[in-house]
């Protein structure tokens, strides 16, 4: 068989039998699939031949890059040994309690105390019922309202999808989960006005303030927030909002949550979003980077305030998963955090590929006449469409300009996500200066394509 027709052969099954996520089920049948065979370090190859250099690292998770044999190895290694055992009843294996150390060391403050489930989803859910959890037992039951953000992503369980800010996702699958609130995102680009950064970021946070006044402070459990929003478009929020948050967060005694699916591991030039935003969250999500994607897996860092909560109560928390501390998932991500200490990949991100990275991508293409701003920090980004960059315009609802530039790059062998009109970039972090020049000269040229289709 060719590869031409063993990836026909492919493309047909997925239409009879796929049902994909997050994609619009018919359209995508009549379309056909773009069938992925194989990668290697920042690029994928196609069932056609095509090289594709993935400049989102699959979905925000290789960060390590494809085809490291280390995490193959451990994965492998560990099936043989033991490929699966619960941690349920009283029992633990190698590599999950290795892993709660390991993660333990990397995670900032008292985050010292790991739980551990399949996805990020998980993970929020996980939070949701750990902090009501903690308020019952602190005997404040009443305490249960959870505060979130528009447009925030906290995965699309029913809990996570409840708790994420997604229009499109409240819609479908209704009613969500009650004792969720929603205030406004700090996007200051897009939603500020005239209003400075500073002025903005405080307003944001009084948002906060507002809602938990609104809601009666003794109803509220906890905030939650991405350090960095990722699916949300790359939003950086302004300098002064975290510390504001944490003012009100402390001030009302509410539990702060930071989400680390997309920020954690490296991603922001740090271990986690919440270092580099100066955050001193009570719990945190982590997934994705934290085994680079080769196998699933996530976790929840627990400080000491609910740790000690749990462990001075006489009683079971009854929650957990079939897949808490996988041990082959787990000994991939022990492996993971191995290499990214033996490479230093922190450091790179922090002090090299990172600022090479953010630089690359504003001398080559905020002056094209489609951007009107980028931002992003370490190995994220996210770059604003606008109609009319001078006048701040934005595109209409008939021109969907981030569909059509994420088509051009598809067509040009670039991986780019689009979120509405913002186009977004999380390439894997070994990523080497000549593949961040690649990426920034593909984008330019799909950039100036966009333009000529837009005109049309
Ligand atoms: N929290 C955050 C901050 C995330 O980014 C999740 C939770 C959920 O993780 P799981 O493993 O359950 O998917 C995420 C996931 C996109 C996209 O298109 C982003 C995510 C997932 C799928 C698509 O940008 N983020």
């Amino acid at each position: 068989m060719s590869q031409q027709t063993s990836s026909q052969e492919i493309q047909s099954l997925d239409r009879e039998h796929h049902i994909h996520p997050f994609s619009n089920t018919g359209a995508l049948k009549q379309q056909g699939t773009r069938v992925i065979e194989k990668a290697e370090g920042v690029y994928l190859w196609d069932g056609d031949g095509n090289k594709i250099i993935d400049g989102m690292a699959g979905l925000w998770c290789v960060n390590l890059g494809y085809g490291r044999q280390e995490l193959v190895d451990a994965a492998a290694t560990q099936m043989q040994q033991l490929p699966y055992y619960n941690t349920f009843f009283k029992t633990t294996h190698a590599p999950a309690a290795k892993l709660a150390k390991a993660i333990a060391e990397v995670t900032p403050g008292d985050l010292n105390h790991i739980f551990f489930a399949g996805s990020g989803s998980e993970a929020v859910d996980t939070i949701i019922r750990l902090v009501r959890q903690y308020w019952c037992i602190e005997k404040k039951p009443y305490r249960n309202i959870i505060i979130s953000r528009e447009n925030a992503y906290h995965g699309s369980t029913l809990a996570g999808a409840s708790l994420g800010g997604m229009g499109g996702m409240h819609k479908q699958g209704a009613p969500g989960v009650p004792g969720i609130e929603h205030i406004r995102q700090p996007y200051w680009y897009g939603e500020a006005g005239d209003m400075s950064e500073e002025e903005f970021g405080i307003a944001c946070a009084q948002a906060l303030e507002d809602k938990i006044l609104e809601v009666g402070p003794d109803n509220v459990a906890a905030f939650i927030g991405e350090p960095i929003q990722g699916a949300g478009g790359v939003i950086v929020p302004p300098a002064n909002y975290w510390q504001e948050i944490q003012k009100i967060c402390r001030k009302y005694d509410i539990l702060l949550a930071a989400d680390e699916v997309i920020c954690g591991f490296g991603r922001t030039g740090n271990w986690f979003g919440s270092d580099t935003l100066d955050i001193q969250p009570d719990i945190m999500s982590m997934a994705k980077g934290l085994s680079s994607g080769y196998l699933p897996i996530s976790a929840v860092a627990i400080g000491d305030r609910i740790a000690n909560a749990l462990i001075n109560h006489d009683d079971d928390f009854n929650h957990g998963f079939t897949y808490s501390g996988h041990p082959a998932a787990a000994a991939v991500a022990l492996e993971n955090i191995r290499i990214m200490k033996e490479e230093n990949i922190v450091e790179y991100v922090a002090n090299d590929i990172g600022p090479y990275f953010q630089k690359k991508l504003r001398d080559t293409l905020a002056d094209h006449p489609l951007v009107g701003h980028i931002e992003g920090v370490g190995l994220v980004a996210g770059i604003a469409l606008m109609k009319d960059k001078t006048n701040k315009t934005p595109f209409g609802d008939d021109v969907d300009v981030g569909m059509i530039c994420r088509d051009h790059c598809f067509a040009n062998n670039l991986i780019m996500r689009a979120v509405g009109s913002r186009m977004v970039l999380s390439p894997p972090l070994i990523i080497s200066h000549a593949e961040v020049d690649e990426i920034c000269e593909k984008a330019k040229l799909c950039f100036d394509k966009t333009l000529e289709s837009v005109a049309e």
